[in-house]
Parts: C-alpha cells; structure tokens; sequence
C-alpha cells in the first residue's frame, strides 16, 4: 500500500518509522510518502492560513497550497504506477472511523492523507478533489484534536496491521474488539501471563486447566461482563442470535434482559458487579 501525507508538521509523524508500522515500511510492505504542505507555499512566510469568510474565531487552511500539493501528489503516484487513491481527510466533523472502516481503506492500494491545523481546510479544496476521487472525512472520536496529525497516527496503525503479512500470525485480530466475526462486537476480557503468582495475586484457575472449552466459555463471560460495564450500547446493539444460552444465563445475572424485540436491554434496578 501506498501512503502519501501532506501536513505542516512532518516530524510528528516520526512515529510511523517506529514498531509495527515501521516493520512493514522496511518490510515494503507500507510505502510511506511525507510532504511538508509549506513547500507549496510561495511568499516569504511560507503562509498556509488566513482569517475565515464571515468572521469568527481562528484561522482556516488556504486552497492554493493544498491544491498544488495534492495536484502534485496525484501526478507524482500515477507517474509511478499507482492507481485508485482515496483521500482521507481527519476532522472532528468527520463520519466515525471504525474497524469496518479501517478493513475497507486497507484494501485500497493508496491513500492520501490531508491532517489540518486551526479551523480546517477551505471547503472547496474537498469539495475539488471529491469530484475526482474517493473522499472520507473521518474523526477519530468524540473529543477536540489541536491537528489532525495524531488521528492520522491512529488510523496508520489500525490500517497497516490489517495488511497482508504484517501480522506474524494470520489468527492475530480474529478477536479483537471490533473484529468481525467470532467474539464480534464484544470488547476483549483480561489476559495473564507468568509468572502465576505477583504480588499476592494468583492466575484464575480455569486459564491454567488446560479444559479448552472452559477456557473459551470463560473468556467469552469475561468479555460479556467487560462490554456490559464499559459499553452497554454494544451489548444493546447486538444481534440476540449472536448469544447463546450461556451468554443469555451471564447477561441476567449481570442484569441484562431480553425486550419484546429479542435485544437485550438492562434492568434499570439492576446494581453494579
Ligand atoms: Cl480526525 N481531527 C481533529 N483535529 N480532532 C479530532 C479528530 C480529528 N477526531 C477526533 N477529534
């Protein structure tokens, strides 16, 4: 996979030459790209930004050095034999960016990413490009970034370990949270390892049974009981087919119980574990 990112700030993403993404940039398996958008700039301040139409706070990123820098991108791929770009554009404003979304821009063979300071991009440098190639305006969370740059951190990492061959073992997110498939829509419950015994506090026993089913019975309880505290919308969300009778057996005694629908919603006097 291609990735070219044009930013103000191309030493914050120094950290794309680190651990699982760096591996698979020496590996070739990720074609990292790095633009500084300042080297479209063409008067003595290097200026990016200016005072939005219509008034109001802070400042808003020019079109003409987004547009000659993405115009130049594009060339620069195709000439190299690059074809499809997607560009990813990281705003609080954006759809949400989830695992879903994360497998489908890791089928793509390149994307480009635009990380924007102060209030964000001219309008029209998106509107431009979406006539041209795919868009995806996307946030990372419910929360105020200062740039965009931390989000397209984010959204690398959650990309590349879904390439082929970055993951030493193929089995590696088939159980993620958020992976789709067996444990779909559950967060992931504790883990342990050696030594059993730290500080007083021991292993559960079922863990060190060698019972494979009671193994997966209890994580799959684990990961119940830790979605219904930390996210209960997911467990709302769910699919009541997804649960079988022991599932439906943890979830009442947790408080959980199916409505007329077959979802699960939670009794509301039901006390904290
Ligand atoms: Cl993608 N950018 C910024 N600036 N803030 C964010 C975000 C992105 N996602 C959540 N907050």
């Amino acid at each position: 996979m291609r990735l070219d990112i044009v930013t103000i700030f191309p030493e914050y993403l120094e950290p794309l030459n680190v651990s699982l993404v760096g591996k698979a940039r020496a590996r070739g398996q990720l074609d990292v790209h790095l633009h500084d958008l300042r080297d479209w700039t063409h008067d003595r301040h290097s200026t990016v930004d200016d005072t939005p139409y219509g008034g109001g706070p802070g400042m808003v990123m020019k079109t003409g050095p987004w547009g000659e820098a993405l115009d130049e991108v594009l060339a620069s791929g195709y000439e190299s034999g690059a074809c499809a770009p997607a560009l990813v554009v990281p705003t609080p404003s954006g759809r949400p960016f989830t695992q879903e979304l994360a497998a489908e821009l890791a089928g793509q063979p390149w994307l480009i990413f635009t990380p924007a300071r102060y209030e964000g991009i001219d309008r029209r440098v998106v509107d431009e490009y979406a006539t041209r190639i795919p868009v995806h305006e996307l946030s990372i969370g419910d929360y105020v970034l200062a740039g965009g740059e931390a989000a397209v951190l984010v959204m690398t990492e959650a990309v590349a370990r879904l390439l082929p061959g970055v993951l030493g073992n193929a089995e590696s997110h088939r159980d993620d949270s958020f992976a789709p498939g067996a444990m779909a829509d559950l967060l992931e419950g504790p883990v342990y390892t050696k030594p059993p015994l730290w500080r007083g506090r021991g292993v559960p026993d079922v863990l060190l049974s060698g019972h494979h089913g009671r193994i997966a019975r209890w994580r799959r309880d684990e990961a119940l009981r830790r979605t219904a505290r930390h996210r209960p919308d997911l467990i709302e969300r769910c699919d009541p087919s997804a649960f079988d009778r022991k599932d439906r057996e943890t979830l009442s005694v947790l408080g959980w119980a199916p409505s007329p629908d077959g979802r699960f919603w939670r009794r509301p006097q039901a006390v904290e574990e």
